[in-house]
């Protein structure tokens, strides 16, 4: 079969903050609409829109209510049908978000599940307490318990993310023939696969007590199971084999052994997958505690992963992740110069290449100031925490502004104009202040400009056979360069890479084929964050 997936550049929309068309200071379908033609210009096949279902939005529509309807923040489903029309008819693919760890609390299923008697009660995992405790000593992935006590029944339900989230119960085949339902609801309807959120979390083996951990007590009972495999086999066995359709898990923890298990194609699991390593690169333990960045530490990763598996889904930024511009790169003397350098890299790895909204034009970190200015349930639990632990309120507060989610949620910036031409009314989550000079109207004047440069580097990964399905082979990473080579049978491109602000020197011949900096010759010195490609092999 064409695995189309492969040859495509895929882009991430977060619909809430992407373009409000309405003026209710939420983004919306026709605003997503509106901007299909910018997705195709940027050279775009693949659409991945995080959920429009309906929701109470206590984890931002990640709390589903309604698998089959859009919320009517985003529209309707006469919208959703346009949308996908329109997408078709540009050539882009859409994925949506399957989030089947959890619903929401509000959703049906779960309101009738809080009656033991209801045949809905084995679709969650209710338990009763042990001796006026709760069911085990697991902790949640959003910094509060994962047991939640119901009066009404005196029993606990499991919800390894919000209290709003609770688990939906693998182990009960009625709740798998929902899923692919469902599934099998959206294919029709058009879209060509789903990101899979927490996939490898779905199938709790038991609910035994776990080793006491800095992080998430109880993983190993439920991180990666077999039973997750087989359920991963079946969704593709009754479902998604009968589509033309392909699917990324979000796929947390994971080491290169069980990722392999997970997308080898010979298994028919997932056909890729997004890893965390890279991203926790510059983290102690967990995210809330930043390290330096080490550009040495994050390409060895990449490298690692690159060999590991035979197709990675390759993202450096998402809706959860900070922004990667000031996270790999230089937000202040160097933005646009590291912006581009990490556009190639992305774009120049093996596999599918992910961008998130706003990277194509260099946004950046919130410049947020205080705790009214965020929105996210996982930076309010933390920072709960973190007071109870008795951080001090300085550091509280770096952390959230380091690592918060929000840093990547704030409004995509399309113009100079008021609220950054996001929206008409008042924003739900601030615009940063950098908006007048960080847009895509001024960008796109701009020949030199992070977004002109994105628009290159796409079109070449799209016309470039070696680029999208070459091999990958690492030829040398120094503190702060990065250099590797894709080749195949007719040929090869070697990829340089700088993450210094000063200049550096790596020999290498060959006629640039695409540079940050513009240039048609290479002199053997690259210049702050300069990427390039050279035609050929090094010294070849
Ligand atoms: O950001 C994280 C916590 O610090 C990640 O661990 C994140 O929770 C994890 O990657 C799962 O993410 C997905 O499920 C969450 C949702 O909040 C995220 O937005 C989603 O990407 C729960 O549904």
């Amino acid at each position: 079969m064409n695995q189309w997936w492969r040859d495509r550049v895929a882009y991430q929309i977060y619909p809430r903050s992407f373009l409000d068309s309405d003026g209710n200071g939420i983004g919306d379908l026709r605003g997503i609409i509106h901007k299909l033609p910018y997705l195709k210009e940027l050279g775009i096949g693949i659409l991945w829109l995080s959920p429009v279902y309906c929701s109470p939005n206590d984890d931002n529509g990640y709390d589903i209510s309604d698998y089959r309807d859009i919320h009517p923040d985003f529209g309707t489903m006469a919208e959703m049908d346009k949308l996908l029309d329109l997408a078709k008819k540009l050539d882009i693919r859409v994925v949506m978000d399957l989030v089947i760890n959890h619903t929401s609390d509000e959703h049906e299923w779960f309101k009738k599940s809080r009656d033991p008697e209801s045949p809905y009660r084995d679709y969650y995992i209710w338990r009763p307490g042990r001796n006026g405790r709760k069911p085990n000593n697991w902790t949640s992935f959003f910094a509060e318990d994962c047991w939640e006590y119901d009066e009404h029944s005196g029993e606990y339900y499991l919800h390894l993310f919000s209290k709003k989230q609770p688990d939906l119960n693998f182990r009960n085949p009625k709740v798998l023939e929902e899923i692919k339902d469902i599934m099998r609801f959206w294919l029709h309807k058009g879209v060509s696969g789903f990101r899979c959120e927490v996939i490898n979390v779905i199938f709790k083996e038991s609910l035994e007590d776990g080793r006491k951990r800095m992080i998430l007590t109880g993983r190993e009972h439920y991180l990666t199971r077999e039973g997750t495999h087989e359920i991963l086999r079946e969704l593709r066995r009754d479902v998604l084999s009968r589509f033309d359709c392909f699917t990324v898990g979000e796929t947390v923890m994971v080491t290169p052994k069980t990722a392999f298990d997970l997308s080898d194609p010979s298994r028919k699991e997932l056909d890729m997958l997004f890893s965390f390593e890279h991203m926790d690169t510059d983290a102690v333990i967990v995210k809330w505690f930043r390290t330096r960045f080490r550009p040495k530490k994050f390409c060895n990763v990449l490298c690692k992963w690159q060999t590991a598996l035979d197709w990675n889904a390759n993202y450096f930024e998402n809706h959860d992740q900070p922004r990667c511009v000031s996270r790999f790169g230089d937000d202040r003397d160097y933005r646009s110069e590291s912006a581009k350098m990490l556009c190639v890299l992305l774009l120049s790895l093996r596999g599918t290449p992910f961008i998130y909204q706003g990277q194509e034009i260099g946004m950046t970190n919130f410049d947020f100031t205080s705790m009214e200015q965020i929105r996210d349930v996982e930076s309010f639990n933390v920072y709960r925490l973190a007071t109870r632990l008795h951080f001090p309120k300085a550091f509280r507060w770096h952390m959230i502004q380091q690592s918060g989610r929000d840093n990547a949620r704030t409004p995509m910036q399309w113009s100079p104009g008021r609220n950054a031409g996001f929206s008409s009314g008042t924003p739900w989550i601030g615009i940063n202040r950098n908006y007048t000079d960080i847009n895509v109207e001024t960008q796109e004047k701009n020949p030199s400009s992070v977004l002109a440069f994105y628009q290159k580097m796409i079109r070449l990964r799209n016309k470039t056979k070696l680029l999208k399905s070459g091999g990958f082979r690492c030829v040398k990473i120094r503190r702060k360069l990065f250099v590797f080579e894709r080749f195949n049978e007719s040929g090869s491109i070697t990829v340089i890479i700088s993450f210094s602000k000063k200049a550096v020197r790596f020999r290498a011949s060959g006629k640039p084929i695409l540079s940050t900096c513009d240039r048609s010759e290479y002199d053997g010195i690259l210049r702050p964050y300069e990427a390039i490609l050279l035609q050929g092999r090094v010294g070849g």
